[in-house]
């Protein structure tokens, strides 16, 4: 059995965890992430892709932005779309911010690139990782890798390791809370070889179901469709995706240019909040805490927004002893993570169709999307909360 200790023992290489690596090496912090998949199957994970003013400006501030800075899309604006009609809501005229469309893949990728040129220990395909000690001042990880059994002492864990991860599980029972919203639909998911059709995100409400334009680059499209949770792939050939998606995005004057779809993939949606984030000497950031639905683009933000606050408590902490952020980091979070949940509720809210719905939900959901059309005050409450809102 290989023993090693470090300062902070890191489960997960998502954004949350590689973020939290790299805040906590840059201010001289040691620490070690253990990540359960490879680096190929990491890098290649295709999810989230819009971020928030603020978080895109803390990579910059943290060094890892340069790429993003070349190759991340600057929009002002997102249009939102019912009835066949868009409307634009400006967030730069309304917030004076803007948000960056830069998928997480590259985010992983950059932020693997620089961990790798600090030479900092980052391991993948760590197997088995059990954590131990939580409630004592020296917590241990014990997991497999190459082969062989290792443990390592910490003085503090963070568990970003996920939804489906161990450390949240790792809590004993009766000590946290669990908030769910499981919602009876999910979103079908492509990436498609062909420049985006609007200069926008295009959020639509449509009679058949959600559907949302979104994009990666100048030559890659993203597009989503809501569809059943439990949605089987197999029965949406290229064809089929592309049919759905003209009629729900249609708009007068607009054309949907079609391309090779390169993924496809189905994403069940749920809301999701674990109370507290912290135990002992166990601290859960980003998806091992919570969970929102798509909608509001909010996941890879928040996890981000974790960590930060993670970073500076544990900066405070190794610094000068004072324990007064650490103490207060899940109370933080929870701020934030609340109205997140509460935006991604009520965008999502807005713009699917309910299975069960009825004409009722329909008319509330068409006067909610006139009142954003119509007055500023709504339009910019949206925008506050899609750019990220400063304090919560
Ligand atoms: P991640 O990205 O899930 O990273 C967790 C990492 O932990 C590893 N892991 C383990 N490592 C060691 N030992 C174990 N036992 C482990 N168990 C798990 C995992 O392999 C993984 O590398 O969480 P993080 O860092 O908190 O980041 C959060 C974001 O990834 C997430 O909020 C968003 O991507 C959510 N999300 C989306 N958000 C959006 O805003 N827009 C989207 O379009 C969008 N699409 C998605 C999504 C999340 C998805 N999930 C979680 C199923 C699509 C999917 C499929
Ligand atoms: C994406 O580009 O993947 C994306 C954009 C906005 C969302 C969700 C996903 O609300």
């Amino acid at each position: 059995m290989a023993e090693t200790r470090t300062q902070v023992g890191i489960i997960g290489a998502g954004p949350a965890g590689l973020t939290l690596g790299h805040l906590l090496h840059e201010a001289g912090i040691e620490n070690v992430i253990l990540e359960a998949r490879s680096r190929d199957y990491v890098e290649a994970r295709v999810r989230a892709g819009v971020l928030e003013h603020d978080v895109a400006a803390l990579f910059e501030q943290a060094g890892v932005g340069s790429r993003m800075r070349r190759e991340g899309l600057v929009h002002t604006g997102v249009e939102l779309q019912s009835a066949g009609e868009r409307h634009r809501i400006a967030f730069d005229e309304l917030t004076g911010k803007t948000i960056v469309v830069y998928g997480q893949t590259e985010i992983v990728k950059d932020l693997i690139d620089a961990r790798l040129d600090t030479g900092a220990q980052l391991h993948f395909e760590a197997e088995g990782v059990e954590l131990h000690d939580l409630d004592t001042e020296r917590p241990r990880l014990a997991y497999r890798h190459d082969g062989a059994s290792h443990e390592l002492a910490c003085d503090l864990v963070a568990g970003c390791d996920g939804f489906h991860g161990v450390s949240r599980t790792a809590i004993p029972a009766g000590v946290i809370r669990e908030f769910t919203r499981e919602y009876p639909f999910g979103w079908l998911g492509i990436l498609a070889s062909v420049a985006p059709s609007s200069e926008e995100l295009v959020y639509a409400h449509h009679e058949r179901g959600f559907a949302l334009l979104s994009m990666r680059s100048p030559e890659v499209s993203r597009l989503y469709l809501q569809c059943a949770p439990d949605e089987d792939v197999a029965e949406w050939p290229d064809e089929r995706i592309w049919e759905e998606l003209q009629m729900r995005l249609g708009a007068e004057g607009w054309t949907l240019h079609e391309g090779e779809i390169v993924e496809k993939g189905v994403t069940p949606m749920r809301s999701f909040v674990a109370e507290p984030m912290q135990w002992g000497r166990l601290y859960l950031a980003g998806d091992a805490a919570h969970i929102v639905p798509p909608t509001g683009a909010k996941g890879l933000n928040l996890a981000v927004r974790d960590v930060h606050v993670l970073a500076d408590a544990l900066i405070a902490w190794f610094g000068n002893g004072d324990r007064t952020l650490l103490d207060a980091y899940s109370e933080t979070c929870l701020r934030r993570v609340w109205r997140a949940e509460h935006f991604s509720w009520w965008m999502t809210t807005m713009l699917h169709r309910r299975p069960d719905g009825d004409e009722f939900d329909l008319r509330l959901q068409l006067s909610q999307l006139r009142y954003l059309r119509t007055s500023r005050v709504a339009a910019t409450s949206l925008a506050e909360n899609y750019v990220g809102i400063e304090r919560v």
